[in-house]
């Protein structure tokens, strides 16, 4: 099935034909999965073969302000720079804009401001696409509910549907083969002292798209068939821990998640390796503190760098280990 057939279903649905402003905006955070989204079912829609669960991360991520315009290309800005057509990027930013709009003529003005390094494994893309989306809906007055808001973004990339909503978020994965069911919703939890620091190992971007990543993944990875199960266990745990802050349980659930997800990567061929040599030695000073009584976590995603999950009151003696730490949320 093709995406844009997904769109005109959704707005023929729900759209009643209202003027447009002049300009449109919004705010979408990054998130950060604890129970990452890895392989595809449908590489087209970005259908997940499992569910996942994130924390969105506050004030971090991206705004975005979009307007019609004359000239006859859609012209698109990150922080104040162009965005080339001829940029991987650049092209698919340009293919989710050409998804969103009435008609062919139609074309826009987009500028992004975004407060996260870019495709650093930073889930960028993820703020971008929702912060697009939610833009265009605020453009043209669609009122679009957030559940097909979600879906929209998803078509841009997999996890910007997560990145519709503040908080904790859960991607249902669904099973049709349209995505119709496959749509993100946030989780009634609330946890003020749950904290996520950054250690950034490097923002340059990264040699091989999460996409391709995945691809391959799946296709060569033999114990990718084990992590359906893992997925299914870790979501029930995190929920839990969420539900009675129980730290202790979200940490380790969350750390050994993206342990799995980077085991599967080795296990690829060609191999797919994020780290470098200072991703790993960090991860042993946290084992290190944590062995010391610290409580200490961290989840990786398709980058070198950790983010370190820990508790509010903890913050001073983490900053005191980790000086390079930048608290997000
Ligand atoms: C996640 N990641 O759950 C996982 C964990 C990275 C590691 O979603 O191809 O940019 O656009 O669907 O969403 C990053 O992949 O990939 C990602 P596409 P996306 O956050």
């Amino acid at each position: 099935m093709l995406p844009q057939s997904i769109v005109t279903q959704i707005l023929s649905k729900y759209i009643i034909q209202q003027p447009s402003k002049w300009r449109g905006q919004a705010f979408a955070p990054s998130n950060i999965a604890l129970c990452k989204y890895w392989g595809k079912r449908d590489i087209e829609l970005n259908l997940p073969v499992t569910s996942s669960l994130s924390i969105a991360l506050g004030q971090q991520g991206a705004h975005c302000t979009v307007s019609l315009q004359r000239a006859a290309q859609h012209e698109l800005r990150l922080n104040a720079v162009a965005i080339a057509a001829e940029t991987v990027f650049g092209q698919r930013l340009r293919n989710f804009l050409d998804l969103l709009r009435p008609n062919n003529s139609c074309h826009f003005n987009v500028a992004i401001e975004l407060n996260v390094p870019f495709a650093a494994g930073l889930a960028s893309s993820a703020s971008i696409f929702a912060a697009v989306v939610l833009a265009i809906n605020d453009l043209f007055n669609w009122h679009l509910p957030e559940r097909e808001l979600s879906i929209l973004a998803r078509l841009g990339s997999g996890s910007a549907c997560r990145s519709i909503f503040p908080g904790f978020v859960e991607w249902h994965a669904g099973v049709a083969a349209d995505g119709m069911d496959s749509y993100a919703e946030p989780l009634p939890y609330t946890w003020p002292d749950l904290k996520v620091g950054l250690l950034l190992a490097s923002s340059q971007p990264k040699a091989l798209a999460s996409g391709a990543a995945m691809a391959r993944t799946v296709a060569t990875a033999p114990f990718y068939k084990a992590w359906p199960a893992k997925v299914t266990q870790d979501l029930v745990a995190l929920k839990l821990a969420l539900k009675t802050h129980d730290f202790h349980l979200l940490g380790q659930t969350a750390e050994s998640n993206a342990l799995h997800m980077h085991a599967l990567m080795l296990s690829s061929w060609p191999p797919v390796v994020y780290s470098v040599p200072l991703t790993l030695e960090w991860m042993q000073q946290v084992w290190q503190q944590r062995n010391a009584g610290l409580a200490v976590y961290f989840t990786q995603d398709a980058g070198p760098n950790l983010k370190l999950l820990f508790l509010k009151h903890d913050e001073p003696q983490l900053k005191a280990h980790f000086p390079e730490l930048t608290v997000m949320v």
